[in-house]
């Protein structure tokens, strides 16, 4: 849903003009450095991009599903490493407060997560639950007024930098599965809380993700999200299915960004006395690129806009992520494949986006996952 098209484009207008002036031309250097440099953090801050899913009662801009895909397929024209420092505070890390928490908790930590002063990361992967995350086996065990939680987190995306975590433990040892799982907001300074180092990663370099591991750590029973025991999980789910909208939009972005480098290449570069853009055989390429980008921007956006009017969108926000993240795969593929010889050499950039992205085919749920949730939403609707 577009409340004001005119308050949109402005603020469209702006994060195209910061990719294209700012963010693009220090992708090279982000990744060589793997750290984004503070100028630019400010500059995101002051845009409002950390604010954007945060209701504007609390600081926020309060933007809808449609709006948001809006702006991701923006921030997708770059290095995805950019919009991953502030995609878990406007997704997976605050989601959480804002769907299930209660009004104190909402009134304590949203505004400070509006303005990026506090940055928030989803611990729910563990060593030994990923796919399978109603099996974790972090611990939050009731003592008082406090929960008193053990485990590792693992692959957590903004560790090195949260204020909050989002955790997902178990809070009933006795009940195994999804029931027995409690949400809570962690604060990251809590005693007890040890974040490993960096994880040495394919892609996305800028981007940190390192295990959060909880030694008898204390944390107060105000912090449990919505105040009740054996909803995380589902709370967990929610969050995750707006973020694979979200993911699919970033999927569509990258991927028109790849296409258009790829295009640009096929035009300058010539071989057998001609630019390689004329021959049959390289359009085929652009053109089945271009046809599946087409298709997956068309689903992200309709799927916003139903989730925008209050349906239920499980089914079409697994396609979405399912479709645009293999679909980013074959157009990073292709596109390396235009660029030939060039596609393999780091200076020409597309080799770095071909690792960048095949991250997506993998986080916030697997391909399979998707495939599972489709499948298993199919299934259980014919049979009612
Ligand atoms: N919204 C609200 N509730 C949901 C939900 C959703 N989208 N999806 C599931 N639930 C609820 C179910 O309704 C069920 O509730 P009841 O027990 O009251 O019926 C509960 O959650 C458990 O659901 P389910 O039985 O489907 O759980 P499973 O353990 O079978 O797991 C999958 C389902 C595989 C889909 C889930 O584990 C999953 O999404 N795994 C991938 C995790 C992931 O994305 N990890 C990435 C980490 S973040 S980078």
């Amino acid at each position: 849903m577009i409340r004001d098209p005119q308050t949109l484009q402005a603020l469209l207008d702006a994060v195209e003009r910061f990719v294209r002036e700012r963010l693009v031309p220090a992708e090279a250097q982000v990744a060589e450095t793997d750290d984004i440099p503070d100028d630019i953090v400010r500059e995101m801050k002051a845009l409002g991009l950390f604010g954007l899913t945060v209701p504007e009662e609390y600081g926020g801009l309060g933007v809808t599903m449609e709006e948001e895909v809006m702006v991701m397929l923006a921030m997708g024209q770059t290095s995805p490493c950019f919009r991953s420092l502030f995609g878990t505070t406007v997704g997976i890390g605050s989601q959480g407060i804002l769907i299930d928490g209660t009004e104190a908790q909402k009134k304590k930590y949203l505004p400070l997560l509006a303005t990026g002063e506090l940055i928030a990361s989803f611990a729910l992967t563990e060593p030994d639950a990923g796919s399978d995350a109603a099996s974790l086996r972090t611990t939050a065990i009731r003592e008082g007024d406090h929960y008193i939680v053990n485990g590792t987190k693992r692959f957590i995306t903004n560790a090195p930098h949260a204020g909050i975590f989002t955790l997902m433990a178990r809070t009933n040892p006795e009940d195994k599965g999804a029931g027995g799982v409690s949400a809570f907001i962690v604060e990251a300074n809590t005693p007890g809380i040890t974040v490993g180092v960096k994880d040495r990663k394919m892609g996305q370099r800028g981007a940190h993700t390192a295990d959060v591991i909880f030694e008898d750590c204390k944390v107060p029973a105000a912090q449990l999200i919505g105040g009740r025991e054996g909803q995380g999980f589902k709370t967990a789910m929610k969050v995750l299915e707006k973020g694979r909208i979200h993911i699919a939009a970033i999927c569509v972005g990258v991927a028109e960004r790849m296409q258009r480098d790829a295009l640009n290449y096929a035009i300058e570069r010539k071989q057998f006395g001609q630019p390689i853009a004329e021959f049959q055989l390289v359009q085929a390429m652009l053109a089945d690129s271009q046809a599946e980008i087409y298709a997956a921007r068309s689903m992200v956006i309709d799927a916003a806009r139903r989730r925008d009017e209050g349906r239920n969108v499980s089914t079409e926000a697994s396609c979405c992520k399912l479709f645009a993240s293999e679909m980013c795969g074959r157009v990073a593929d292709r596109a390396v494949q235009i660029f030939g010889g060039a596609g393999y050499i780091a200076d020409y950039g597309i080799e770095r986006f071909y690792r960048d992205v095949r991250l997506f085919r993998l986080y916030e749920g697997t391909t399979q996952i998707q495939q599972i949730v489709i499948a298993r939403n199919l299934v259980r609707e014919a049979m009612r």
